[in-house]
């Protein structure tokens, strides 16, 4: 099966995700085609079955705002003709579901019918797509693509609460390869980051407000005041900066790192441990899963879909938005005995169990069957 799958190349939640999808497919023997304006972050090597074509859009003065959206849709008419590919998976419904809609209809004036898988990852549809500027045509794409999927139950309840929905959302978790990340052999060196006697509490995101960066600087404070603990800031994004000022004006430079974006996750978070995520809004959580792979508990806010990730009281705790004390109480009470925090490590890992990429991937091989029998 020939599949086009359009994507963001960054560091984001839904970039990683279609692309772990991709190089996964592509080894299983499907034709895997990335389309998208930068070879995708987490792909190193094409080969014959990993094709990656790049969007370009030609600057011109009269443009206030390039229009993405067209030239992303002509390169999918173009891959689609000149690769026979079978079918159209986006992720992210915004553009990518509005420039595969475009290029469906240019296909159709053609004589090639190719149905449409738009996957939905969370702030395309609770932070930028509900937003009264981009609604309508949103919505027009959700209920125009053959199928919809939500990576959580509760995106799928934000989209039918949010949107006037006429399609079935199917959900697919998001997933992990554990083989992959286990027989990688990474260094785990932490003697590089602190001492053997301190304890690593780790973020990654991409420091957007909706993190609530402050919050785990703060939350980390109070537990750097009763345990020795380091803390590592992965990613890069608005909030950065503002951070470094509080960690200036509180004293805490010698106590958090700020690594910026970075491509050694698992090195990273190999000799983290303890993840946290106060998050005013996370569809699912890709981050806190892909540290509990590596046994790390994580302590984060109980919102969208992180329960559905996280099991509280198992694999960490899911705290009230905003609760600073909580978070710190419990991040403190999981680290201070060594024999919990082990207990806690094992079952992050187990939890992560049930989002093994082989677990996962049949579901969306299956949709794409279905899709071609519907033709
Ligand atoms: O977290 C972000 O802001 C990035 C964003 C993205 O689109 O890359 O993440 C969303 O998709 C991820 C992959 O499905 C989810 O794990 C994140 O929870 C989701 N982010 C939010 O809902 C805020």
């Amino acid at each position: 099966m020939k599949i086009v799958i359009v994507c963001y190349p960054t560091f984001g939640g839904s970039g990683v995700l279609a692309t772990e999808l991709g190089l996964y497919l592509s080894k299983k023997g499907y034709e895997i085609h990335f389309i998208t304006y930068k070879q995708p972050v987490r792909i190193q090597n094409l080969t014959p079955n990993l094709h990656f074509h790049e969007v370009h859009v030609p600057n011109y003065d009269l443009f206030k705002y390039q229009p993405y959206e067209l030239a992303l849709s002509s390169k999918m008419v173009d891959v689609v003709i000149k690769y026979k590919i079978d079918l159209l998976h986006v992720h992210y419904a915004i553009p990518h579901a509005y420039a595969a809609y475009m290029s469906k209809k240019m296909l159709a004036d053609e004589g090639i019918s190719i149905p449409m898988i738009t996957t939905l990852h969370g702030t395309d549809i609770t932070l930028v797509g509900s937003h009264p500027f981009y609604k309508k045509a949103v919505q027009f794409t959700i209920n125009h693509s053959e199928y919809v999927t939500a990576v959580s139950k509760s995106l799928k309840e934000d989209t039918e609460r949010l949107f006037d929905i006429s399609n079935d959302i199917k959900v697919i978790p998001n997933f992990v390869d554990i083989k992959k990340i286990k027989y990688r052999n990474v260094p785990c060196e932490k003697g590089q980051i602190a001492p053997d006697d301190q304890m690593i509490i780790t973020h990654i995101s991409n420091f957007r407000p909706l993190k609530r960066i402050i919050d785990i600087l703060k939350t980390f404070k109070i537990i750097s005041e009763q345990l020795n603990v380091k803390l590592l800031m992965v990613g890069d994004g608005p909030e950065k900066e503002r951070a470094k000022r509080f960690c200036k004006a509180h004293q805490m430079e010698d106590k958090v790192l700020f690594l910026g974006r970075s491509n050694e996750i698992d090195e990273i978070l190999c000799f983290s441990d303890l993840f946290l995520l106060p998050s005013e809004q996370e569809s699912f959580g890709l981050a806190a899963l892909e540290a509990m792979v590596h046994s790390v508990p994580v302590v984060c806010s109980d919102v969208g879909g992180l329960p559905e990730v996280i099991e509280d009281g198992l694999s960490g705790y899911l705290c009230p938005l905003g609760d600073i004390k909580a978070m710190a109480e419990k991040a403190i009470y999981i680290l201070e005995d060594p024999d919990r925090h082990q207990q806690f490590k094992k079952q992050a890992y187990n939890s992560s169990e049930k989002f093994d990429i082989e677990k996962v991937v049949i579901q969306y091989e299956e949709l794409y069957k279905e899709a071609l029998q519907n033709k």
